[in-house]
């Protein structure tokens, strides 16, 4: 055999090599790729290496030093196309992958208006020393109603106002005959969170409670069936309601702006004495946000606090109307119509 053809022999061999190994997909299929060229039987490059004994002897010399060469490029290519593989980067390119084709971007997802407001309350609330309390959703009517001194017969128990749940009582009974006849309701209100944290912690006690709230209410422009209120809660010994007006304005200034104004109008909650409205005056306009009050001493019997030695106050303002104020919402259902447009904004 010719020198030149020898040669040509091996060009042709460490081509087809190379390109088998760096073709190969997985584990398996270099592997064969391995054996048909490098097998020690019958392996292409055995073949090649015997015909090294038909070659001029003249020719041997340059003929056995190009031999070396290509069998060092084919384990090369072989240790290589192992190392891509077991890195995890298959050396085969996705015939279908064209780069020039305009990308698809990736969708982000959002934090929801009111998911933002709450965040941003509770980082208000926090610089002023208040922690955040949760509740269930579904509470028993002791929680909702008799522990916050609203009786049997008081219209806010109405089945007309509360969503009540055909299932067992899902708070648990905290002390005997705190179920309600097993009756349970999605919560009207927060303040079953403050019975919730008086009943478990002594004063002094400082919290917030954010979540949602559930009233048969007819959906208009600043009515939803399901909305959000943050309680506030803060019990320790001669708490007055001037400690209640000033966390109330350093909030709103806080919240809405220094030009903010508060004021509060007398009102009724059978779990307040005395209780009020809570206005903020802003744009010329006042708006009520919410209730609060100094704690009713009844609801300090009901969770074995001594009314005597303490005292607190509560509010509860709705998140949703905060937030519509804050960004100029005009209608409560656009937070909730899952329209992207709408909610994109935020
Ligand atoms: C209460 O729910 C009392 N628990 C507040 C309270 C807490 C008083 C602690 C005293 C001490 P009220 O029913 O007024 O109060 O509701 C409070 C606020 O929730 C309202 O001012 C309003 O901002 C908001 N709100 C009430 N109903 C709805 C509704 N259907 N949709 C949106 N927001 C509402």
């Amino acid at each position: 055999m010719s020198l030149q053809n020898f040669l040509s022999r091996l060009d042709q061999l460490q081509s087809d090599a190379e390109s088998a190994f760096s073709g190969a997909s997985n584990a398996e299929s270099l592997e064969e790729a391995r054996v048909v060229f490098l097998g020690a039987k019958n392996g292409q490059f055995k073949d090649v290496q015997k015909m090294l004994g038909g070659i001029e002897p003249t020719d041997k010399r340059a003929a056995g030093m190009r031999l070396n060469e290509v069998k060092n490029a084919i384990n090369e290519a072989f240790s290589a196309a192992k190392e891509a593989l077991e890195s995890g980067g298959g050396s085969q390119v996705d015939p279908t992958f064209d780069p020039s084709l305009p990308g698809t971007r990736p969708t982000l997802g959002h934090i929801h208006p009111i998911t933002q407001t709450i965040d941003h309350l509770t980082e208000i609330m926090g610089r002023m020393g208040f922690e955040v309390a949760e509740g269930p959703e579904v509470e028993d009517p002791w929680h909702n109603f008799v522990a916050l001194n609203i009786p049997e017969d008081h219209p806010a128990r109405d089945p007309l106002d509360n969503f009540y749940l055909a299932t067992a009582a899902a708070g648990g009974a905290d002390a005997p005959g705190e179920t309600g006849e097993g009756e349970s309701l999605l919560r009207s209100q927060t303040s079953t969170v403050q019975i919730r944290v008086m009943k478990a912690h002594q004063p002094p006690i400082r919290i917030i409670s954010l979540g949602r709230v559930y009233r048969p209410d007819a959906p208009d422009a600043t009515h939803f069936p399901m909305f959000h209120q943050m309680e506030g809660l803060l019990v320790d010994t001669n708490v007055t309601m001037a400690n209640l007006k000033t966390v109330l304005r350093v909030f709103a200034n806080n919240y809405l702006g220094d030009d903010v104004e508060i004021r509060f109008r007398p009102s009724f909650f059978p779990f307040t004495e005395p209780s009020v409205e809570v206005d903020f005056l802003w744009n010329g306009t006042w708006i009520e946000f919410g209730g609060a009050g100094m704690i009713d001493p009844n609801v300090f019997e009901a969770v074995g606090y001594d009314p005597e030695k303490v005292s607190g106050f509560a509010f509860g303002l709705g998140v949703e109307r905060l937030c519509m104020r804050r960004h100029g919402i005009t209608d409560i259902r656009d937070l909730y119509s899952g329209d992207l447009r709408f909610l994109q904004q935020f």
